[in-house]
């Protein structure tokens, strides 16, 4: 009984996989998927309990401004990410925008190039100077040797990310920092639910920006939070969020706009009560991507942070026979939407590249990954046999 059940979910599990070249959608076969598989497809939790929370927002016609989901959610992340304190807002940027003005940065600030462009953004939008850095071939997080080499006398800060929710090295950053009187923040944008050897990766650097975006393992809809040890710190970004009042009508601080709705609390209250059941799809996808593509020469899964809620590869065209790019376009023609996070690297995007069009030069690793590493779907809306037959059009298309 046990035997056949196996023997039937393999076969449903097998169903779909390409096996040979002539398969490929590319070369004429038929499409693998009828409808698009999509990184970052949301994670959605209980539906009951959205519409439920979304129904009591109404009967107290309370939409937004500091209520009382936004205030669950602030403390629900808080003790999630082992701090005392995050301030809930409306997306990562406005968090990353807010805990870089409320740290009172000024001149450079040190950032890698390889990450999303709205970690530099939220530096240029306060007139500050993102100073790119080169990253660490093995985690893509910001090389602390190379930092170092860039501090001046006009570094206030470095701005670390947690790509793909993997650690920085956040001591070395730190001995970098401390040496240079330096300030330190997180990008942390990807790291909610990730964890180095059992401490919430939001819990370093004197502020963490978090994102609730729609494609991240928790979501708001849009949304983001601030975390920080620092009391004082997230009663200065708490003002900000709020166009800079203090009480009913006193204004303290150019703050701006950067408040939760309810309903975006709602929905991350939902998401966070679903959390194990996304970790544990994130988990299952993993081990079933190192499975299918195990021992596929040029191929590299990036050990990812330990929600694992991204997918990412290394392609190595010398060792695989196929390029990056090609491999997105055989994969697109399938309908894997495949992404090229984070081509071409911050420093090429306008308007840094006219701003500063030698950075290249001293961003080797940057370049090179920017040109070999894709993301593919994972999360709830994958299952084990979707990516049996992505993994066969990789393994097919790198044969
Ligand atoms: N720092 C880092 C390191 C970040 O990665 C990000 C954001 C931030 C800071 C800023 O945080 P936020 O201000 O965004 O909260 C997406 C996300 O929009 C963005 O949040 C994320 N990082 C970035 C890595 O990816 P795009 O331009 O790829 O496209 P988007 O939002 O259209 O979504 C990507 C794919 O997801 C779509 O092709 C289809 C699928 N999708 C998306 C949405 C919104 C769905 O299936 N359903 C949906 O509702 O930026």
């Amino acid at each position: 009984m046990a035997g056949g059940l196996r023997a039937e979910s393999d076969s449903a599990i097998r169903k779909g996989v390409k096996e040979r070249p002539t398969d490929l959608a590319v070369n004429g076969g038929r499409p693998a998927f009828a409808e698009p598989l999509h990184v970052g497809r949301p994670n959605i939790g209980d539906r009951g309990r959205f519409l439920e929370r979304a129904n009591a927002i109404l009967d107290h016609r309370w939409l937004t401004n500091d209520g009382e989901m936004v205030h669950a959610f602030e403390r629900e992340v808080a003790a999630a990410c082992g701090v005392p304190r995050a301030v809930a807002v409306c997306n990562g940027t406005m968090a990353l925008s807010l805990a870089v003005r409320a740290m009172g940065l000024a001149g450079e600030v040190i950032v890698p190039s390889f990450t999303f462009v709205a970690t530099a953004h939220a530096l240029l939008w306060h007139g500050l100077t993102p100073v790119f850095c080169d990253v660490h071939p093995d985690t893509h997080t910001v090389d602390p040797a190379r930092a170092e080499e860039l501090v001046t006398p006009r570094t206030s800060a470095i701005l670390g990310v947690h790509l793909w929710g993997v650690p920085c090295d956040v001591e070395g950053l730190q001995a970098v920092a401390s040496r240079h009187r330096l300030r330190l923040l997180f990008d942390a944008a990807h790291a909610f639910a990730c964890e180095r050897d059992g401490v919430p990766l939001a819990r370093f650097g004197e502020a963490a920006a978090l994102s609730f975006h729609a494609t991240k393992v928790v979501n708001s809809f849009e949304g983001g939070a601030v975390c920080t040890r620092d009391e004082e710190l997230a009663a200065r970004v708490r003002l900000m969020r709020n166009s800079g009042f203090a009480g009913i009508d006193r204004v303290v601080a150019a703050g701006i706009n950067g408040r939760m709705t309810e309903i975006a609390a709602a929905m991350g209250l939902t998401s966070l009560e679903s959390l194990p059941r996304f970790l544990e799809a994130n988990r299952r996808n993993f081990d079933a991507y190192a499975a299918g593509l195990r021992g596929l020469p040029g191929v590299r899964l990036l050990l990812t942070g330990t929600s694992r809620a991204h997918l990412v590869l290394e392609i190595d065209e010398a060792a695989c026979g196929i390029g990056r790019d090609r491999l997105v376009d055989v994969l697109w023609a399938e309908n894997v939407r495949a992404r090229r996070y984070f081509h071409p690297g911050c420093h090429r995007h306008e308007p840094y590249a006219s701003l500063y069009p030698d950075a290249g030069a001293r961003l080797p690793v940057t370049e090179r990954l920017s040109g070999r590493v894709l993301a593919l779907p994972t999360g709830t809306g994958v299952t084990p046999q979707d990516v049996a037959v992505v993994c066969s059009i990789v393994r097919v298309a790198t044969q």
